[in-house]
């Protein structure tokens, strides 16, 4: 794997020195436990989360004062450590990013009971975070959700659906977007626990590259007032701003994905022989090499560029990140594509590297805002700053 993106001037010694430990980790540790997971994909995710805790990588997914690893999350970090897991292994990649989604509304803006209660346990690996935003009726227009939050004496009680949730079925906790009120600014977050009486799952949802996906029913599930994260009514924009942070970590394990295709790529054109040489040395498989070698090294610009902008200036990163996304995950479908192509046969022979490759991208153009709505956020950007600016 080509590290040189590592002395980039948007990264610290630091973020290097994490990218090597977690290789070392990742290479020495998760063939073990994924391989020993026997298809048992509950199971399996449950050990990585175990697995990461213990080694301390889930320290990067909240804050200093919370068992975490530094004073605010810290995204070249996040960045890092999926593109690293990625590269080796999409089910720990997605165990990672989970803990970091589904406990990042509390990180950023839960109280400190909150906090407390959770984080310290997420970090270790002991329990299991969800982020339950998306509805059938509401995907990319998260707004239009009809789930209900009914004030009561004691705090809230909860009825209606979520879809598409991500550790659904094996979280201890959901952090829940839902209505108190109509309108854009009716809308409050909420921590549910896993064993709230009212809670059920109502559908398991098997997708091409599997990780425990699930619809839940709320059937008036009580909630205490505690269990809000920051103030009735600011939920809509908790969950942006949540997705601000772990968009360019998406980007981030599409680049990992990407990466490892393009390892595999060029390992097999090194060694294929065909025509009198080897795949290598035929300008038309060069060609192709050279592009997905492109297509890694410009996304990761964009991804480091945002996460650098994240953590450094401190600022809304909702342009930069849509456009790391946008760019990583489009571009590593098409560089797992290329890897396939020149793999040929192999390529598409179930359980090879690139075939799994091809399923795990997918999902990434679509899950934390689809590669559509990543151009709505850009474009609006972009006009509010030609309004701004006028003519040239
Ligand atoms: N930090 C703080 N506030 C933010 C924010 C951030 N990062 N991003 C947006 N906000 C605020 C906005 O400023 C706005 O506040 P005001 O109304 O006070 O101005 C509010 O949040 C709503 O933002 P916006 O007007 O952009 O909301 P829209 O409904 O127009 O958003 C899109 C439209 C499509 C961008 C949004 O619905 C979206 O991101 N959809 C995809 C959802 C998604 O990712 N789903 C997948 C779930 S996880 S698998």
């Amino acid at each position: 794997m080509d590290r040189s993106f590592l002395d980039w001037p948007f990264l610290e010694p630091r973020h290097k020195e994490l990218a090597l430990a977690l290789d070392a980790w990742a290479r020495a540790e998760l063939p073990s436990v994924v391989d020993q997971g026997h298809g048992d994909l509950d199971a399996t995710c449950q050990t990585l989360v175990r697995a990461l805790g213990k080694g301390g990588w889930l320290r990067h997914c909240v804050p200093a004062a919370f068992g975490g690893a530094s004073d605010a999350l810290d995204v070249r970090s996040l960045c890092i450590i999926r593109e690293t897991l990625a590269f080796h292994s999409g089910l720990a990649d997605f165990a990672f990013a989970m803990q970091g989604l589904g406990s990042g509304a509390i990180s950023t803006f839960g109280s400190e009971v909150l906090k407390r209660k959770y984080l310290p346990a997420v970090a270790a690996g002991e329990k299991i975070a969800a982020f339950a935003l998306s509805e059938p009726d509401a995907g990319s227009d998260a707004a239009a959700m009809a789930s209900n939050l009914e004030t009561t004496a004691s705090g809230y009680r909860l009825s209606g659906e979520k879809t598409w949730i991500s550790n659904g079925g094996i979280a201890d906790f959901y952090c829940v977007f839902a209505r108190t009120s109509e309108g854009p600014k009716g809308v409050s977050a909420v921590v549910l626990d896993a064993s709230a009486e009212g809670l059920s799952i109502a559908e398991r949802i098997d997708v091409i590259a599997p990780h425990p996906l699930a619809r839940l029913k709320f059937d008036n599930c009580e909630i205490a007032a505690t269990q809000r994260i920051g103030v009735e009514g600011e939920g809509f924009k908790i969950a942006l701003a949540t997705l601000d942070i772990f968009r360019t970590t998406v980007g981030a394990a599409a680049l990992g994905f990407a990466r490892r295709a393009l390892a595999e790529a060029g390992a097999h054109a090194l060694t294929r022989r065909m025509f009198g040489a080897t795949l290598s040395d035929q300008p038309i498989a060069q060609a192709l090499l050279a592009e997905m070698a492109l297509d890694v090294d410009a996304s990761a610009l964009l991804i480091y560029r945002s996460a650098w902008v994240k953590d450094v200036k401190r600022t809304r990163v909702t342009r930069e990140a849509a456009m790391a996304k946008l760019y990583a995950t489009d571009k590593a479908q098409s560089v797992i594509d290329q890897a396939v192509q020149l793999l040929g046969g192999l390529g598409v022979k179930k359980g090879s590297k690139v075939e799994e490759l091809y399923r795990e991208i997918r999902a990434l153009r679509i899950y934390e805002g689809a590669s559509e709505v990543q151009k709505i956020v850009i474009a609006r950007q972009h006009l509010e700053n030609v309004r701004n600016e006028g003519l040239p």
